[in-house]
């Protein structure tokens, strides 16, 4: 068990695109917790992060990384959503990273984990403007609005959507939920959020919190 959560660890530390698809499928045979092969994914993916941020690594780096993550959790992923209980759904949830920013892969960790939990997800994608965010909140009427920022120069677009909400008399409609890594309790409640997740089965937490379910 240890081995193959190493093994998965190692492929984004040594840049194995060709082989994460195969080993994220092995540790899904062998019958990891997805949710432990999913830390370890997101522990390895962190050492790059700063291993960039202090210049050992390049861009090209943390791109072909960011490759073997994209192979690799959509196989975890799948594996969550089937352990997830199906039932009637817990609430709807908007979900999207804000603008100007294109980090996918936390965002799609919330997503699963919520659509997982019995939340229906609504994602947006990345790079979404406030317009987008308002549009929907009008559109499909969610309980929970859910934010990603992992830029500090885009960590304020989450407080944009919510003066939009504001604006648009919607804020009293929709909890605000955000996360992301530079964002944490304190940034949440400046910008006026009603809940901050540090991770994915956090957010899920805040999120069944936020709407009173046990
Ligand atoms: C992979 C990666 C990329 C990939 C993204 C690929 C993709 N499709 O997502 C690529 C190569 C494209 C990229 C580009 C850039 N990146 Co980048 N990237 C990363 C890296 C290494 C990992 C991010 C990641 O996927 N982590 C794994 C996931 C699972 O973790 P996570 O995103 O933090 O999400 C978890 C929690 O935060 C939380 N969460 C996330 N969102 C939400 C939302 C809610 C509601 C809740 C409750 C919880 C929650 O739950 C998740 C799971 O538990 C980080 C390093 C880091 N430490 O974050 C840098 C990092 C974020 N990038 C950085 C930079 C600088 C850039 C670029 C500007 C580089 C450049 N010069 O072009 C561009 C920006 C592009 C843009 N406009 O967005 C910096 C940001 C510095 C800063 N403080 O602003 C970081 C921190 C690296 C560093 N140390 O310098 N990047």
């Amino acid at each position: 068990m240890e081995d193959i959560l190493e093994e998965l660890k190692r492929a984004v530390l040594e840049f194995d695109v060709d082989n994460a698809h195969d080993i994220a499928a092995k540790a899904v045979q062998q019958g990891v917790d997805p949710l432990q092969a999913a830390k370890a994914l997101t522990e390895a993916i962190r050492i790059v992060g700063e291993k960039f941020g202090s210049g050992e690594l390049f861009l090209p780096d943390l791109v072909c990384a960011s490759e073997v993550l994209k192979k690799a959790f959509p196989v975890i992923n799948e594996e969550i959503e089937k352990k997830g209980k199906k039932q009637e759904s817990l609430g709807k949830v908007v979900l999207g990273t804000v603008f100007g920013d294109i980090h996918s892969i936390g965002k799609g960790m919330v997503s699963t984990l919520l659509y997982a939990s019995g939340f229906e997800v609504i994602d947006l994608g990345v790079n979404v403007k406030s317009e987008v965010f308002l549009d929907a909140v009008k559109k499909d009427n969610p309980d929970i609005v859910a934010m990603s920022a992992l830029l500090t120069t885009t960590a304020n677009e989450q407080k944009n959507v919510i003066e939009g909400l504001k604006k648009a008399g919607l804020r009293k409609k929709v909890k605000v939920i955000v996360g992301g890594s530079p964002i944490n309790q304190e940034f949440a409640d400046s910008i006026g959020a009603d809940g901050y997740g540090a991770t994915a089965p956090e957010g899920v937490k805040v999120a069944k919190k936020l709407l009173e379910i046990d």
